[in-house]
């Protein structure tokens, strides 16, 4: 087994710290973006995670969107769901808010908690993968295992 490398690592002790047998794989095709991860996958792009990285521009606190790889987050809906406005998050705040790089942005395992909504799109699939960590990591998970790994309220995000 190839050994993973640090920020993948810590994705997979994330996972097995709750007791989940899900396996972090590092492919040798990019995952950076959801049509990379599609292709190297070999799924449809909706079935990919997007971990998006939100900042709300009242509390200043970062919102994780977990949407599906074909979806467009409409920031004045979510805006409304979460009762303030929400902008798009720049690397920086992205890397000290998850501890994680643009790409690979996992949506579990960050280094602190991060209020995180759901797109319920993802629930028609029976399987879905989400970043792990780096950009060429991915592990494959089901939508109720997503929800219940983040918390997040599973909501119509456009
Ligand atoms: N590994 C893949 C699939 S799991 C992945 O992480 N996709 S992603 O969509 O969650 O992450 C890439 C996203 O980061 C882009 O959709 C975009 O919203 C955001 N992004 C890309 N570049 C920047 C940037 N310079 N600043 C802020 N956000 C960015």
């Amino acid at each position: 087994m190839v050994e993973l490398s640090s920020s993948a690592r810590k994705v997979q002790e994330a996972l097995q710290a709750r007791g989940l047998a899900m396996q972090v794989v590092e492919m040798p095709a990019s995952t950076r973006t959801a049509i990379d991860a599609a292709n190297a996958v070999g799924c449809q792009v909706g079935q990919i995670v997007k971990s998006l990285v939100f900042k709300k521009q009242q509390s200043g606190k970062a919102l994780l969107i977990a949407a599906s790889g074909s979806n467009r987050v409409n920031e004045a809906v979510v805006a409304s769901l979460v009762g303030e406005p929400i902008g798009k998050a720049d690397a920086d705040f992205v890397r000290q808010q998850t501890g994680y790089v643009i790409g690979g942005v996992p949506p579990t395992g960050h280094i602190q908690a991060i209020e995180t909504l759901v797109d319920q799109d993802l629930l028609q699939y029976s399987e879905i993968w989400a970043a792990a960590g780096t950009p060429n990591a991915v592990f494959r998970l089901t939508p109720i295992d997503l929800v219940q790994l983040t918390g997040g309220n599973v909501v119509k995000i456009y």
